[in-house]
């Protein structure tokens, strides 16, 4: 079973100039157990050879590498898993393509979606958007607090909340029951990643500890 604490995707709209490699390296040194490559502009190639990268850095510190969206580039450089959409390819097809050993997360908006990402064999499932968030297109309205609340009483795969997690608001989304953080632009955004993800850690760990 996959496990985590802290998620870490690409975005390198907030990198102000400094390279993938050397960003999502810092997220790792500072603690990020789980990288994903979110690449929504690149070609094919482009992202590949992202995602190459990436997976030679992971492999490096033993940290499990995502692509999104991207099933044949998950399969072309060995990564861990997947994340898929509500309107990416439907988990059992993408299964079917993956293979059993392989982790499938899904993003989900509602208990329906996670019931469904549930029964269909998913690893994980985001929770999100918790908060507004500027980092994703088609993002729908948050779903607030409440509804980790309600995955928690009813869902028993992983679930990692996301979406506008910033270091200030974190507690608030610990205190609901999450034990998984998910950020973008908190951690690539930030001008001390590795400070950022270990405040992060020390956030979850104390929540963890009083639970
Ligand atoms: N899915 C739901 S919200 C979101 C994604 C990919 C964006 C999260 O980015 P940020 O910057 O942490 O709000
Ligand atoms: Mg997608």
């Amino acid at each position: 079973m996959v496990d985590f604490k802290l998620y870490t995707i690409t975005g390198e709209q907030f990198h102000e100039g400094r390279d993938l490699k050397h960003v999502m390296e810092e997220a790792i040194h500072g603690g990020s157990d789980i990288i994903q490559l979110r690449e929504k502009k690149g070609s094919k190639r482009e992202v590949l050879k992202k995602a190459r990268m990436l997976r030679e850095l992971t492999k490096k510190y033993n940290v499990p590498l995502i692509v999104n969206d991207h099933i044949d580039i998950a399969l072309a450089v060995d990564a861990d898993g997947i994340h898929l959409g509500q309107d990416d390819l439907p988990l059992e097809e993408a299964r079917k393509i993956i293979g059993p050993n392989k982790i499938i997360g899904i993003s989900t908006h509602s208990i329906e979606e996670a019931r469904e990402a549930e029964k269909g064999g998913a690893d994980y499932i985001g929770v999100g958007p918790i908060f507004p968030t500027n980092s994703k297109d088609d993002v729908v309205d948050p779903v607030t607090t409440s509804y980790i609340k309600e995955v928690m009483n009813e869902i028993t795969i992983p679930f990692v909340a996301i979406g506008g997690i910033k270091l200030h608001n974190v507690d608030e989304v610990l205190e609901a029951g999450a034990t998984r953080i998910c950020a973008i632009s908190e951690i690539v955004g930030s001008e001390d990643i590795k400070g950022t993800c270990e405040e992060f850690l020390v956030k979850i760990n104390r929540s963890k500890e009083s639970a």
